[in-house]
């Protein structure tokens, strides 16, 4: 038994292997903060990479996500009580007026695999319900996502109230419909074309 054995029930989509080899993991003794840097965050690293190569595709990475959040689900009550700090905080959501939340789940558990703290309000999330939630949890990063042409407009509501708001957060968008000429346009930090890239890009973010 081995981190690497975790490591390959998250690549092989092996959700119960992944909830069991962790917890094994955790009562030998191993640090937490290996198992969830080598274990499960460092395969969700390869998984985005093959996606990206168009090796994988979007229904293994929802698996393997899931896998990685069994695992994840073990160590989640171990993570305070050690020395493990998260990479940033991020609130997350489907904008207003938006149902479609496939993709913001992909975005929001790749998140959590990169080791951010996520809070995900969920779909049909209007400006108000992302500037509370980003004061309240003194977010680094808001994640916008939209799948509607018509729904766009709200991510630009959305910025602009959070900026209104004086809330010092960097605002990331996404979705199908979304472009990097209109994060540009719209005054948001970044534009993630699938969820590795939008892990890449709050990883940026956080380094400055
Ligand atoms: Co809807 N729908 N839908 N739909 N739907 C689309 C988006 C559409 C393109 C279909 C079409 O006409 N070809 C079209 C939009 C047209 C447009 O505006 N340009 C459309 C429409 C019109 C509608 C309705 C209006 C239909 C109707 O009722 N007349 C309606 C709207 C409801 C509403 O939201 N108010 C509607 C409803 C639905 C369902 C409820 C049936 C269902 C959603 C179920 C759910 O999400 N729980 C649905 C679905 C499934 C789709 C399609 C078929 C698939 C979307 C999906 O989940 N893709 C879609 C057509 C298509 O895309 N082929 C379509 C898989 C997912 C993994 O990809 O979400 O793009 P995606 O996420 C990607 C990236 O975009 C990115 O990362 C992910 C991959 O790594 N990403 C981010 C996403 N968010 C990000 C955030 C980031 C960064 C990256 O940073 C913050």
């Amino acid at each position: 038994m081995a981190i690497q054995d975790i490591y390959k029930a998250v690549t092989s989509f092996d959700d119960k292997g992944a909830e069991a080899l962790t917890r094994a993991e955790v009562e030998a003794g191993t640090a937490v903060s290996a198992i969830l840097n080598e274990g499960l965050i460092a395969p969700m690293d390869e998984v985005g990479k093959q996606f990206s190569e168009g090796i994988l595709f979007v229904p293994e990475m929802l698996m393997a996500a899931q896998a990685m959040k069994a695992g994840l689900a073990v160590l989640r009550p171990l993570l305070a009580d050690t020395d493990t700090k998260p990479r940033g905080t991020i609130v997350i959501g489907t904008v207003k007026g938006d149902l479609h939340d496939i993709g913001k789940n992909l975005v929001s558990m790749m998140m959590e695999g990169a080791g951010f703290q996520v809070f995900d309000l969920g779909v049909d999330v209007d400006s108000e319900a992302f500037l509370k939630a980003a004061k309240e949890n003194k977010a680094d990063i808001v994640a916008l996502s939209a799948l509607l042409t018509t729904t766009m407009p709200s991510m630009e509501q959305t910025v602009a109230s959070l900026r209104e708001q004086g809330v010092g957060v960097k605002v990331i968008i996404g979705g199908a419909p979304v472009t990097q000429s209109f994060a540009d346009k719209i005054g948001a930090a970044g534009y993630g074309e699938d969820a590795p890239s939008a892990v890449e890009l709050a990883r940026k973010l956080m380094a400055g």
